[in-house]
């Protein structure tokens, strides 16, 4: 199966999508897409995703959007490993984990809603504020959901989801100087998957911009 991934190396929702490939060991060809260009703004690409976002995935010509629909679909069609568990509550759990970030914080910090911010005449200090106020707020009571059943990894000893979502969340409130001090789950969560291969290599420093 011939796959494409449109990304941007900085892109949170793209780095879960390569972190998933890589955990399956698929092969894929990247097209970086410039963000700060505004390339997924252009007629082109808007015609592939007319949502206008990375990451969007090629799969032998089906156009795939979402990075959780993406992934949901890769443990479809390669489901080893299995990134969301096969049992209804374990499943329940992770995905609930996993849009903690992708549905609760990461869409308040996202490069349009920063932009319109700006577009409001709000300056970078009030942005930055505002940056860090949610991932504050979303990985207070992320720590506290997780804390109960977390292992080695976010959920239990496996990777999951959940892991997908929280590394490259993670990326972000560090480029941001967010404290984590009080997050001791989340940390030790991201430590252990950020050390595995199929992690390191989707990496944004790894990557081409
Ligand atoms: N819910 C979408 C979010 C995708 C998304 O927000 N992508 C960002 C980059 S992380 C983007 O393309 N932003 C473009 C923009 O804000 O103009 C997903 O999970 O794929």
């Amino acid at each position: 199966m011939k796959l494409v991934l449109y990304d941007y190396y900085r892109s949170s929702a793209s780095y879960r999508v390569r972190i998933a490939l890589n955990l399956k060991g698929a092969e894929y060809e990247r097209v970086p897409v410039n963000l700060l260009d505004g390339e997924q703004t252009a007629d082109a690409y808007r015609a592939r995703n007319p949502q206008g976002f990375v990451p969007m995935l090629e799969a032998d010509g089906s156009r795939l959007t979402q990075s959780l629909a993406i992934i949901s679909w890769l443990d479809a069609v390669m489901p080893d490993p299995l990134l969301l568990p096969a049992d209804p509550g374990e499943r329940a759990h992770v995905l609930a984990l996993a849009l903690a970030i992708a549905a609760d914080i990461h869409p308040l910090n996202n490069l349009r809603v920063l932009k319109r911010l700006s577009g409001l005449g709000l300056d970078q200090d009030v942005r930055d504020d505002w940056y860090r106020h949610w991932i504050r707020e979303g990985f207070d009571a992320l720590e506290a959901l997780a804390a109960p059943l977390a292992g080695r990894h976010l959920f239990g000893d496996d990777v999951t989801l959940a892991d997908v979502c929280l590394v490259p969340q993670m990326y972000n409130a560090r480029r941001f100087d967010v404290a984590l001090d009080a997050y001791p789950t989340l940390v030790g969560a991201d430590a252990a998957a950020a050390a595995l291969p199929a992690f390191a290599a989707a990496h944004p420093d790894k990557v081409a911009p």
